[in-house]
């Protein structure tokens, strides 16, 4: 497949220390090797410090696979200051700035992620067995909130499918959730019922395994903010955001669907697959178009895309489906 060259190059609009190839491998390859740099490596790929640059080494063959994803790279990507500043992040509050306010008392190391149900490898395992094997790779994504916002994300990670095989899940799993912490101490917004917590969702397992679902570490190839959901979170790109569940502490493999945080709160407003569609209007307000952050005053609402412009890629995850249901 071709790569296509982006009209405005990310490198124009962002400092160049901050930027590095769309298709860049982050050292996580690293700790396969030299020895002496390990801890290094796992340093870089676990986040210490949130804005603290991963390592990379620039993957000049372009050869992570048959993935490119053309229509993103027409689009330009919002600042790192867009990107961390307007969150939602329940956990620390609902205010769009909250997250970035109140994020920074969450300690992410250690971390442990714990594996359960439908899967020969379940336990509770330290972040870094699981992160290390991957190289990284920068996969640039509109991301569209339920909300009729949007953005364009360069996040930094490894396909959610290679997680999810390490674990060997067995032909009962069907499904599979993912809950993020619970720790009032540090997450100021759980010592309030706003939702049930912890935050759940969910994917049916051939979602999951659908290439473009993607396991984020990082933003601008820097360690992912905790506001964005350090040290680990999903990002389904064809998905309203609130799929995209933040610091991630376990996944377990399920035969029944699973409940899913924001389906519970309101089940007539939010469903289970929540895919991007500009035809089904949210109950209280249309879905045909979304404000892109940062776009000037001048420039009008621009047309929501069905799933989020990734049909090519997903939309034969749901043949068969009414899509006007399956909201
Ligand atoms: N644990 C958790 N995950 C979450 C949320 C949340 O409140 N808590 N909000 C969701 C919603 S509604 C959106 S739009 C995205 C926002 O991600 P961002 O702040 O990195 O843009 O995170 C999603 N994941
Ligand atoms: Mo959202």
């Amino acid at each position: 497949m071709t790569t296509r060259i982006p009209r405005i190059a990310p490198s124009e609009i962002t400092p160049p220390e901050t930027y590095f190839n769309r298709r860049a491998f982050l050292s996580a390859a690293l700790a396969a090797g030299a020895g002496a740099t390990l801890g290094r490596a796992a340093a870089a790929v676990v986040p210490a410090a949130a804005g603290a640059p991963l390592q990379y080494r620039y993957d000049a063959a372009d050869s992570v696979g048959a993935l490119v994803h053309a229509p993103d790279q027409d689009e330009t990507p919002n600042t790192w200051e867009q990107i961390t500043h307007y969150n939602n992040f329940y956990e620390f509050g609902i205010g769009k700035g909250d997250p970035a306010r109140y994020a920074g008392q969450l300690q992410t190391r250690p971390w442990n992620l714990a594996v359960a149900g439908e899967a020969e490898v379940t336990g509770s395992f330290p972040l870094e067995k699981f992160l290390n094997p991957y190289a990284l790779e920068e996969r640039i994504y509109r991301f569209r909130c339920v909300e009729a916002w949007s953005m364009v994300i360069p996040w930094v990670g490894f396909p959610l499918a290679a997680l999810l095989k390490q674990f060997k899940p067995t032909s009962r799993a069907k499904y599979v959730t993912f809950e993020t912490l619970y720790r009032p101490s540090q997450m100021p917004g759980q010592r309030v019922p706003i939702l049930k917590w912890p935050y759940l969702e969910g994917l049916r397992i051939d979602e999951a395994m659908n290439p473009l679902a993607f396991m984020v570490v990082g933003l601008y190839g820097r360690v992912l903010p905790n506001q964005n959901g350090a040290p680990l979170r999903l990002i389904v790109p064809w998905k309203y955001g609130f799929k995209s569940i933040k610091s991630i502490v376990r996944i377990a493999f399920t035969e029944q669907q699973p409940q899913t945080t924001w389906s519970v709160a309101a089940p007539n407003e939010y469903g289970f697959y929540a895919n991007v569609n500009p035809n089904v209007p949210h109950p209280r307000w249309s879905q045909a178009s979304e404000r892109r952050i940062g776009a000037s005053l001048f420039h009008e609402r621009q047309a929501t895309l069905m799933f989020n412009g990734y049909a090519k890629e997903v939309a034969y995850l749901y043949k068969g489906m009414n899509l006007h249901t399956y909201f």
